[in-house]
C-alpha cells in the first residue's frame, strides 16, 4: 500500500532549549531549575550528567542544521531557554542569547526549514521558581513579558508559537510525583499550578493576536487516551474518564473551547481544591482559544477501577483510577513504555470529533533505546530498524485518520539528535542522528535518519 502524505506536510522533529543547548550557565545565561537541582544533588541524574552536558546545539547550531536538511526536515521544533534570554526571570535582556537565537532561527529559515518555536519546556528560571514558580500571579506576568519580548525579537521570522510544551509535566513532576524540582506533593498546589500554566498561555495567545502578528500561536499537549479495562464495567469506565480528565481535558478544554472540564471542577470543588482564580481570569480563558494544536503521544493509559490505596497521603488524582496491564500490550523493551499505535489515530479522531477539527500535528512521537551503541554497524552508523518500524507504525495511522477526515498538518518525531533529558540525562537515546559523548559530541546519522529523508521525498512511503 502506499502511504501518501497532504501537500505541505510538515515533516520534521522536535527538541527543547534546555535539553540540546548546552553551557548551562554560560553566555550570560541565568539558572534554571534543572541548573539548580544538578547543582544541588548530581546523583539524582543518569550518570550524574547534568544540563551543562547537553549536546552542545549552542555552539554546533549550524553544522546541525545542515544535517536536518540532509535528513528532510521542512521544519523543526525548539525551545527558547527563559533563563538564557532573561537571566533572571524579569528585566534585563541577554545580548547574547539574542544574537544565538536571531542566528539560529536565521539560519533555519536560509536551509527552508521552518521554526516552530515553544516558550515553556519545563525550564523555570531559578529566579521565578523563588519566588514561587506557577504557583505564583507574578510568575504568569513574567511570563507574558517574556512571550512578548520573543515576539518582538523573532516575531518577524518565527510564524508557530506554542506557549507550553505538556503543561501537565510540570503539575504531575513538580507538585504530584516528585520527578521535576520543586518536588512538592500537593494536590491544591499543583491544581493552582494547572491553572496558572493555562492564565499564562490564554493571556499570551491575547497579547499574540491583538499584536496583530502574521503567524499561529497554540499548544503543545501529551495526550495520553484512556482505555478502561472492560467497557461493560460503569466504574471502569469512569474511572478511565477521571483519568482522561485530569491528565488530557485539563489542558484540552480550556485551550480549545475555553473552559475547564465540569466533571474536574466539580470533584475538585468537593475535595476543596479549587484554586484562587477569579470571574475575570475565566472571561479571559473563554475568549482566547489557540490556533493550533501540538500533541505529543507516546503511550495511552490503561486504566481500571480503584481497588489498591493511593501510595501518597495527599489527595491525587490517582485516588480514583488504578493503572491496568493489559495483557496484549507490546512494550518497547529499553523504555518501559506501551507501544500503541492505534494510540494516535484515538487521539486524533478525538480531536476532530470532540474538539471542532481544530489544525493540528504530531509534535512528538517517538521511541527512546537505551543502549544503542550496541546496534552500530561496521560503518560506524546504528542501525535503528526498530525506530523505523516505530515510527512508520504510527505514520500508518495519521495516514488513515488524514483520510478519515482529520486536520492534521504534519509528524515531527522525538528528537533530531540523541539529547539529554532530564533526570534520564542521556538514558534513552531517540534521535535520527547519534550524538558521541565520548567525541566532542560528534554527530553521525543514523539509517532512521536516511530513511526519513526518503520519506520526505516522496512525501509518504509503501508497504
Ligand atoms: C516528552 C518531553 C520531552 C522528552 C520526551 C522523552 O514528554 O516533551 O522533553 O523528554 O518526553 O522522554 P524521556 O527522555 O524521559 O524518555
Amino acid at each position: 500500500m502506499n502511504y501518501k502524505f497532504p501537500a505541505d506536510f510538515w515533516w520534521g522533529s522536535a527538541a527543547s532549549g534546555a535539553q540540546t543547548e548546552g553551557i548551562a550557565t554560560g553566555d550570560g545565561k541565568g539558572e534554571s531549575i534543572w541548573d539548580r537541582w544538578y547543582s544541588n544533588d548530581p546523583s539524582v541524574f543518569f550518570n550524574e550528567v547534568g544540563p551543562d552536558q547537553a549536546s552542545r546545539v549552542y555552539e554546533m547550531y549550524k553544522e546541525d542544521v545542515k544535517l536536518m536538511k540532509e535528513i528532510g526536515h521542512n521544519s523543526y521544533r525548539t525551545s527558547i531557554q527563559w533563563s538564557r534570554l532573561i537571566p533572571e526571570g524579569r528585566g534585563k535582556v541577554n545580548p547574547d542569547a539574542v544574537a544565538f537565537y536571531n542566528s539560529y532561527i536565521d539560519e533555519l529559515i536560509e536551509n527552508d526549514i521552518e521554526p516552530f518555536i515553544c516558550l515553556y519546556h519545563f525550564d523555570m528560571p531559578m529566579a521565578m521558581q523563588e519566588i514561587g514558580g506557577w504557583e505564583s500571579k507574578e510568575v504568569v506576568e513574567a511570563y507574558l513579558e517574556f512571550a512578548k519580548t520573543c515576539f518582538e525579537l523573532f516575531g518577524d521570522r518565527v510564524k508557530k508559537w506554542f506557549t507550553h510544551n505538556e503543561p501537565i509535566v510540570p503539575v504531575e513532576g513538580g507538585y504530584l510525583y516528585q520527578f521535576h524540582y520543586p518536588l512538592v506533593v500537593d494536590m491544591k498546589r499543583a491544581v493552582q499550578v494547572a491553572y496558572h500554566e493555562t492564565l499564562a498561555s490564554v493571556k499570551t495567545i491575547k497579547a499574540y493576536h491583538e499584536a496583530g502578528y502574521d503567524g499561529e500561536i497554540g499548544i503543545i499537549l501529551n495526550l495520553t487516551p484512556s482505555y478502561p479495562r472492560n467497557e461493560e464495567d460503569p466504574e471502569d469506565v469512569k474511572a478511565a474518564q477521571l483519568a482522561d480528565g485530569f491528565f488530557n481535558r485539563s489542558f484540552l478544554e480550556p485551550a480549545i473551547n475555553g473552559v475547564f472540564p465540569a466533571d474536574i471542577v466539580e470533584l475538585i470543588t468537593e475535595l476543596d481544591l479549587l484554586p484562587d482564580y477569579t470571574e475575570e481570569e475565566l472571561d479571559l480563558i473563554k475568549a482566547n482559544t489557540i490556533d493550533l494544536l501540538g500533541i505529543n503521544y507516546y503511550q495511552p493509559r490503561r486504566i481500571k477501577k480503584k481497588e489498591s490505596k493511593s501510595e501518597y497521603d495527599s489527595v491525587m488524582p490517582d485516588d480514583y483510577f488504578d493503572n491496568y496491564v493489559w495483557p496484549e500490550r507490546k512494550m518497547n523493551p529499553y523504555r518501559g513504555w506501551e507501544i500503541y499505535e492505534k494510540g494516535i489515530y484515538d487521539c486524533l479522531i478525538n480531536i476532530r470529533d470532540n474538539y471542532g477539527n481544530i489544525p493540528c500535528f504530531i509534535s512528538e512521537n517517538g521511541m527512546g533505546v537505551e543502549g544503542e551503541e550496541k546496534y552500530i554497524n561496521e560503518e560506524g552508523r546504528i542501525d535503528d530498524d526498530y525506530r523505523i518500524e516505530f515510527v512508520s507504525d504510527h505514520l500508518k495511522y495519521v495516514h488513515q485518520a488524514i483520510q478519515e477526515g482529520c486536520n492534521v498538518k504534519g509528524y515531527h518525531m522525538w528528537t533530531c539528535m540523541d539529547n539529554w533529558s532530564w533526570t534520564n540525562a542521556y538514558k534513552n537515546r531517540y534521535g535520527f542522528i547519534a550524538v558521541d559523548l565520548e567525541d566532542n559530541r560528534k554527530r553521525t546519522i543514523k539509517k532512521s535518519g536516511y530513511w526519513y529523508k526518503e520519506v520526505v521525498a516522496n512525501n509518504g512511503f509503501d508497504d
